[in-house]
């Protein structure tokens, strides 16, 4: 799809906004604001909006699944993240919110804890007296946070598909947390993967490395920058320091906060923490008192690690936000042991063998679900531990029947979640009403 806009383009044609969810819907209504002609298309015939579309701005003309012939002669295509098209044919909502915001950005990538530390980085500012306003990746189109008065900051989570087609972003702070494998169904290797996420680096004022990720690391070699890491930091790098048998936050020989005072559990937590601290420094500002505490305090996401309830001695915990084998892998490390791991659903490609080890050392047994469930088996070689539910209520039937006191039954799919549901967060939530529809009902 999707042909370059040229020189000798008529200034006065319209634009193609292409795709027609949340990004796109974020893109017209922009653009209509803004007295910009329009022509939607999506490859759907029913795309999410269609319905505001034509009830909105009945004018705007809607073409479902514009022939490649068709599509020249736009002044400019403003291509939806989920599509794949070559960069330098198409931009995205993100390179037209980089045109246009008056405050500075701060933005996060990374293959896990984006939103954590998005949010994190949100409220360790209002915190401190800064008003900051979050979005992107993480639910609210980067677009509409331009509606609302301009902030101190901007902060953005970034996925890879949005960097693709964005040019000119210069943020004032940037990070790459981290790079594992996802997505593959899109990208031919880790490489590209990688190299798509590092562009947020491209006109970043600062840096911010992730010393323990050995291809955050490798790139941060050429950029300097500022880091952080589970080890100590050298003089104005962010870690964690042993003192007396206690563990504390901090940068240097700079003692920040103990770790035990976090709310947060589990070591990628840590890690998320160091990297929100080290982005507020990036940005140029004081990592203050307030905003520390913010970052002790807060009590994270739901859909992340988080506890359903504890029955009959059994934890219970919703991962549903674990859509790939890193985040999986870091949810099984931080769970009490034993696990009985439910998975799957759609595996974009991934190579699940990533998850052999983990599952032999700390799994009693792994039920599996969805479309990718027997390549998950296979991969994971876990034998007779492993078995096939064809739903997720008998997923946990199976894990009710398994578990005894001192297990953790964890959700957390290493897959996308569009065979069976509508999103992550409906996921999590039909997973959270069916455990708690079974304990109650006992
Ligand atoms: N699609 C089509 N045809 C089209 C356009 C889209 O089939 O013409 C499909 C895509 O392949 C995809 C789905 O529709 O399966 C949604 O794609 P989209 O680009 O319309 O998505 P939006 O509704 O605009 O939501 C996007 C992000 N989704 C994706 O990138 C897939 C949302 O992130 C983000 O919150 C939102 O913009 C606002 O910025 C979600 C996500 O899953 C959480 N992101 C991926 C991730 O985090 O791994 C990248
Ligand atoms: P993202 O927005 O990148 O998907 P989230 O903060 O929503 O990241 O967390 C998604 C999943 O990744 C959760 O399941 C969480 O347990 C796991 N996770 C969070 N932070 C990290 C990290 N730093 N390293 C590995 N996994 C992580």
């Amino acid at each position: 799809m999707m042909a370059a806009a040229t020189k000798t383009q008529n200034l006065h044609a319209p634009v193609l906004v292409a795709g027609l969810g949340l990004t796109g819907w974020s893109v017209v209504r922009y653009l209509y604001a803004r007295g910009e002609a329009m022509v939607v298309t999506d490859t759907r015939d029913n795309p999410p909006f269609l319905d505001q579309l034509y009830a909105s701005y009945p004018e705007v003309p809607f073409v479902a699944n514009l022939p490649n012939n068709k599509i020249k002669g736009y002044r400019e295509i403003i291509a939806s993240p989920g599509l794949a098209v070559a960069a330098d044919h198409a931009i995205g909502d993100i390179e037209l919110f980089a045109r246009e915001a008056k405050a500075p950005i701060i933005g996060v990538t990374g293959s896990n804890g984006k939103s954590t530390v998005t949010t994190l980085v949100g409220k360790m500012l209002n915190s401190a007296g800064y008003t900051a306003l979050v979005g992107g990746n993480i639910g609210t189109p980067a677009l509409d946070l331009l509606e609302l008065p301009v902030p101190d900051f901007y902060v953005l989570e970034l996925s890879s598909f949005q960097l693709e087609t964005t040019l000119s972003l210069s943020p004032c702070s940037a990070v790459v947390l981290n790079i594992s494998e996802d997505h593959m169904d899109r990208y031919s290797n880790l490489q590209e993967y990688a190299s798509t996420k590092f562009r947020v680096y491209e006109h970043a004022n600062c840096s911010v490395i992730n010393r323990d990720d050995a291809l955050v690391r490798q790139y941060g070699k050429k950029d300097g920058g500022i880091s952080f890491g589970l080890d100590q930091g050298a003089k104005g790098q962010f870690g964690i320091i042993e003192d007396e048998g206690g563990e504390y936050f901090a940068v240097g020989q700079k003692k920040l906060a103990p770790i035990t005072d976090l709310t947060l559990q589990g070591k990628q937590n840590i890690s998320n923490v160091l990297a929100a601290m080290a982005l507020i420094d990036c940005a140029g500002l004081e990592l203050s008192t307030p905003m520390i505490e913010a970052a002790m305090r807060y009590q994270g996401l739901p859909h992340r690690c988080e506890l359903v309830g504890s029955w009959y001695g059994v934890k219970w915990i919703n991962d549903s936000k674990g859509t790939n084998v890193g985040a999986t892998l870091a949810a099984i490390n931080g769970a009490e042991k034993p696990v009985i791991l439910i998975a799957g659903g759609q595996g974009k490609g991934a190579d699940f063998l990533a998850l052999k080890a983990a599952v032999a050392k700390s799994v009693k047994a792994v039920i599996l679900i969805g479309e990718d469930a027997l390549i998950i088996a296979d991969a994971i070689e876990a034998g007779e531990k492993a078995e096939i539910a064809k739903s997720l209520r008998r997923a946990i039937e199976l894990a009710a029947n398994q578990s005894e006191a001192g297990d953790t039954v964890l959700f957390s799919p290493a897959c996308a979640s569009f065979d069976m549901f509508r999103s992550y967060e409906h996921r999590g939530e039909v997973f959270r009403r069916l455990v708690k529809e079974r304990h109650d009902a006992e």
